[in-house]
């Protein structure tokens, strides 16, 4: 190949080269655009509520002298549930106690809720319900005040 020809091939080689990475740059600042685009909606949108669910069981103090205390060893496995507004809240409650042990329940009257599940020794069941009040709310056992105490915090939605 003479001199002269190879200077043309390489010259057109080059401008090749530069309208091939032209093209991509361009192309990928106009996906940069439309992936800002398609974001907007998602921003907007709100939440639409998840099932949380939890296992709770009675438990107790170690160590505890319930005389000299003169309030029951008795406590939640879980003291706090948080939750946000538009979850269904799923709980698994256990009575660990042995056969001739104590009844426990998990008793919520704070309006709007309205539950109450009382529990045999040994017992356990599973209940469900729409968190759609935000607020702190108390669950108790109606069997082991003050100590059997717990909250239920449905926080309004993250968006
Ligand atoms: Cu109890």
């Amino acid at each position: 190949m003479a001199e002269g020809t190879k200077y043309y091939v390489m010259a057109a080689l080059s401008i090749a080269a530069l309208v091939i990475s032209l093209a991509a740059l361009s192309m990928s600042f106009q996906n940069a655009q439309t992936s800002v685009r398609t974001e907007s909606p998602a921003a907007t949108a709100h939440y639409t509520g998840e099932k949380r669910e939890f296992w709770l069981f009675n438990s107790e103090i170690p160590e505890f002298n319930e005389t000299k205390m003169g309030m029951p060893h008795d406590v939640y496995s879980m003291p706090v549930i948080a939750v946000y507004k538009g979850d269904k809240v799923v709980i698994h409650f256990f009575n660990t106690e042995e056969p001739g042990g104590d009844h426990h329940s998990f008793t919520l009257f704070d309006k709007p809720y309205n539950i109450n599940v009382d529990l045999s020794p040994g017992q356990n069941t599973t209940f469900s319900f729409d968190a759609n009040t935000t607020g702190i709310f108390a669950y108790y056992c109606t069997y082991h005040p003050p100590t059997m105490k717990g909250q239920l915090i449905v926080q309004p939605p993250p968006y």
